[in-house]
């Protein structure tokens, strides 16, 4: 357990020790991915919605290059004014950012690596990262689903953005044997929408039957990592021809300014949520809590079990 990069929090550290339910959580979505003040109310919403389901919420980052389980509502707070000054974090990105002493936000990867360290199996996040469009010459796969292929940890999350080619994405994750859970549906939801039109792998349609498998999967030494795409709520989806707009419009102007690596992805989001405003800011937050919920009854469920 002991790691000298790391600090756990002691909510947290009693936590881990005493077995209790524990749900990891990002913090790009804190720096990078709404507008202060927003996104710090956001991230203590979440916390209090893994809580209010029974388990102790443990968000990820890293502080003046600590590894941090739990961060305090100063912390939550510093990350949000700080914002885009934070570093995005990946798994490249970790032994610099550590020697370096700087702040990073840290992405699903580095999320679920820092979890996985302290034995946590349960991360809840908005959207993960997946296969460009256009990877089939750019090359440009995010380090999530890597991650997803040899780190043990189940991802909770409103499926992907459709700026990224979906269809590969679901390829790719096969290829590495990660499986893609629909949460009470067979269809994959496209973070924004419910509905893509993928299908899922498998659906499950309670937290118990997601433990089960996670559980199973770990027993038998199968490493690697599980999706759980979980719908945003139905009142807070958003009309399909409204982002499919926006997305094409963005995906034309990160052509246009040459913009590539890990740049990509933070100025497709902030575009899109610039074109599409409050309405899908909404639907971002309701979303993530959405997941935060269910990611913490999988907690509970994988602890009874
Ligand atoms: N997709 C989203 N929201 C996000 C991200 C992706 O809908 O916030 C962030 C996550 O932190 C994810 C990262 O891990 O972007 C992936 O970046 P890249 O494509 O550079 O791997
Ligand atoms: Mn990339």
């Amino acid at each position: 357990m002991s790691n000298p990069y790391r600090d756990i929090s002691p909510e947290v550290a009693s936590a881990i020790e005493s077995n209790q339910p524990v749900v990891a959580l990002e913090s790009i979505i804190i720096a990078h991915g709404m507008p202060y003040p927003r996104n710090v109310e956001t991230a203590l919403r979440v916390e209090d919605a893994v809580r209010e389901q029974g388990a102790v919420p443990a968000t990820i980052a890293i502080i003046e290059g600590r590894l941090k389980l739990g961060l305090s509502r100063e912390q939550i707070g510093y990350l949000g004014k700080e914002g885009r000054r934070v570093t995005k974090v990946s798994r490249r990105d970790m032994p610099f950012v550590v020697t370096a002493k700087q702040d990073g936000a840290t992405t699903v990867a580095a999320t679920m690596i820092v979890a996985a360290m302290a034995g946590i199996r349960v991360f809840a996040t908005g959207g993960i990262g997946g296969v460009h469009r256009g990877a089939a010459e750019t090359l440009d796969i995010s380090a999530d689903l890597q991650e997803l292929a040899q780190t043990d940890v189940a991802v909770i999350c409103a499926g992907a953005k459709s700026i990224l080619d979906l269809g590969l994405t679901l390829e790719y994750l096969e290829t590495h044997g990660v499986p893609v859970v629909g949460y009470q549906t067979e269809i994959l939801p496209a973070f924004y929408c419910r509905e893509s039109e993928f299908s899922v792998n498998y659906r499950l349609d309670s937290p118990e039957q997601i433990a089960a498998a996670m559980k199973a999967k770990w027993a038998m030494d199968l490493r690697g990592g599980m999706v759980i795409a979980n719908p945003v709520p139905e009142t807070y989806a958003m009309p399909r021809v409204e982002i499919d707009a926006a997305i094409e419009k963005v995906l034309s102007e990160a052509d246009q300014q040459g913009i590539s690596g890990k740049a990509i992805t933070p100025f497709l989001l902030a575009r899109i949520s610039e074109l599409t405003g409050g309405e899908s800011l909404e639907s971002n937050i309701q979303l993530v809590l959405n997941n935060a919920r269910l990611a913490a009854q999988i907690a509970v469920a994988y602890c009874r079990g």
